[in-house]
């Protein structure tokens, strides 16, 4: 008997239905990570605790209680390691301490804690493509070529002459190989020259990313976005791509030979020991590729952003509505079955969204925030939404090359200036596209430096805060924020916003996006008017909606043969 109910308990366990007792028992494939949103906070820029200018971590804690009332589940914090911030963090030279302007290891603990004691998770960065060139690995492979650390990066014996070319994202000449007389070899970066990529090849810095997880593991954080990780695996005999190679550059760059060994090894040795979350930064060109990293019955991670969404409107025009529909449809259409997705509309890499996807003139910034928030809120895949979205934070839009922090546009700046380019071009795309749109102070008052320093912020801050800022938005029950909480809430309510099956209605429409989702008997209807005009939206045959919308950017609703939508209305209404 006892052997039999063992064996039931195992089965129970493995099958993912052990539960403490009480509470509805979740379906097999429902998982804490599919259900909770992710918030993720830009540390620099979100609260100074000390006057330096620099946002950290006991900034973050003194908000803790702001992010308890957002209701989200998690917090996905950039880089918050030692580094010497060539790319803000993106650069580390030590992973197991906290980089000084954050604060200290003691200050990390206790944020862990506090979010904890709040029910929230923590989801660190991971950064493993690449380390800083100012960490001890590299600083012992440079040194000699036969340091026992050589081989934890990539290098091209300049005897061999001029390596085969290899762009790279920041490098001013974009080129991601970089000279070192020491040993008279070149050293590959994909990124900036201060971030050399690592030897995935290399079984002795495998075991060494593993144990640093171990390390953030063991303290208790929830979970990684995996940065970049993509390009971790490399063809190492530097074959020559065909010409325009760069324009694709994830084809050639990306999911390499190894690259889901690899991580099929990380999830055996560290991740499968613990009861986290995992996401991959990029994952190959296409739904096929993304599959491979989020099967559930390959082993590897949880789940992963594809950047299509992201990669539209980039242009002068911006996108268009019908572009933008048909990449979620066929992602959601591509993960229907299995695997899992995170939906998003921005991060720290991009503009904001508000200003790229919605209308930030002022008569329109509130409602097509609202809008795009519902649309995160209510697709299949877990939201990931970013610190002062909820605000309507929009583009600061520089005009100036002085303004810019971000190695990315400096250095791009200073390529096209080499090259004699057309530099008021170059300026007027960055105010459009530019990272450190998103990356501005976050703004929590009316106060001078928008409460976020006391001192001068690294970054200017959105001289709009005085009318945006969270301090007034909180006060207002019509507000953004106001708005943003009360979707997280019913997202969080109803199981059909997050399992429920996607189904697009009006496929062709240039303005109104609408869909339903669908769970067993319960159904509702979401209808986004992505424009700033009104719209009638003709009621499709057979659907007929019941009772209050669960969420309305606008005060009415009219239920009828045709919905009169405002402009950048946004509705979630359930259907009988
Ligand atoms: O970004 C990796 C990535 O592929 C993005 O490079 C993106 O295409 C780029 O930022 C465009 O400018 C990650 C981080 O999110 C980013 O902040 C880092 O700069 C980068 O890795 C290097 O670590």
């Amino acid at each position: 008997m006892k052997i039999i109910l063992t064996a039931v308990l195992l089965l129970a366990a493995a099958s993912g239905f052990a539960q403490p007792t009480g509470g509805p028992k979740p379906a097999p494939n429902e998982k804490w990570w599919k259900e909770t949103v992710v918030y993720q906070i830009y540390p620099r820029s979100f609260k100074d605790s000390d006057g330096d200018g620099v946002g950290d971590l006991r900034g973050i804690i003194s908000k803790l209680d702001y992010l308890k009332s957002l209701g989200v589940g998690t917090v996905w914090l950039n880089p918050i390691y030692a580094s010497p911030n060539d790319d803000n963090g993106y650069d580390i030279s030590d992973y197991r301490q906290v980089m000084p302007e954050f604060g200290t290891m003691a200050d990390f603990d206790a944020l862990l804690k506090g979010m904890h004691q709040r029910g929230l998770r923590l989801v660190m960065d991971l950064v493993v493509n690449h380390s800083s060139d100012e960490h001890a690995w590299f600083k012992q492979a440079r040194s000699s070529r036969t340091n026992p650390y050589r081989d934890y990066y990539h290098w091209w014996p300049a005897e061999r002459g001029k390596p085969t070319p290899r762009w790279s994202f920041f490098d001013v000449n974009s080129d991601a190989w970089a000279y070192d007389s020491l040993t008279n070899a070149y050293y590959l970066h994909y990124f900036s020259r201060k971030q050399p990529d690592l030897n995935w090849e290399n079984p002795k810095l495998r075991q060494e990313v593993y144990g640093l997880m171990r390390f953030w593991l063991d303290k208790g954080v929830d979970g990684f976005r995996m940065d970049a990780f993509q390009f971790a695996a490399k063809d190492t005999t530097f074959p020559r791509f065909p010409a325009g190679y760069e324009k694709n550059i994830i084809k050639y760059y990306g999911v390499g030979p190894h690259l889901h060994d690899y991580l099929q090894e990380m999830n055996r040795e560290v991740l499968s020991k613990y009861n986290v979350m995992t996401v991959a930064e990029g994952a190959g060109s296409g739904p096929a590729d993304a599959m491979l990293f989020v099967d559930p019955a390959r082993h590897e991670l949880n789940m992963a952003y594809h950047f299509e969404g992201m990669d539209l409107g980039n242009g002068p025009d911006g996108y268009r509505l019908t572009d933008f529909r048909k990449v979620y449809t066929r992602w959601d259409s591509a993960f229907a079955q299995r695997g899992w997705l995170s939906i998003f509309l921005a991060n720290h890499d991009v503009p904001r969204m508000v200003s790229k996807f919605g209308d930030d003139r002022p008569a329109f910034r509130a409602a097509s925030s609202k809008l795009l928030t519902t649309f995160i809120l209510s697709m299949r895949g877990t939201p990931y939404y970013y610190n002062g979205d909820e605000l309507g934070m929009a583009n600061i839009r520089f005009d100036r090359i002085d303004d810019y922090r971000d190695v990315a546009i400096r250095n791009g700046y200073q390529q096209v200036k080499n090259q004699g380019g057309d530099l008021a071009a170059f300026l007027a795309t960055a105010k459009r596209t530019a990272r450190d749109n998103t990356r501005t102070p976050f703004q929590w008052d009316a106060t001078p430096r928008a409460g976020f320093t006391t001192g001068t912020p690294w970054l200017k801050i959105n001289p709009d805060y005085t009318a945006v800022n969270e301090a007034a938005e909180d006060k207002d029950p019509a507000s953004v924020l106001n708005y943003f909480r009360r979707a997280v809430a019913v997202r969080r309510q109803h199981k059909v916003l997050i399992y429920g099956r996607y189904q697009l209605l009006d496929a062709a429409n240039p303005h109104v996006y609408a869909y339903t989702r669908t769970l067993g008997p319960e159904k509702v209807l979401v209808v986004l008017n992505f424009s700033a005009d009104k719209r009638a939206w003709p009621m499709p045959a057979g659907l007929h909606t019941t009772g209050q919308p669960w969420l309305n950017n606008y005060a009415g609703f009219a239920p009828g043969a045709a919905l009169a939508l405002q402009p950048w209305q946004a509705v979630v209404v359930p259907l009988r």
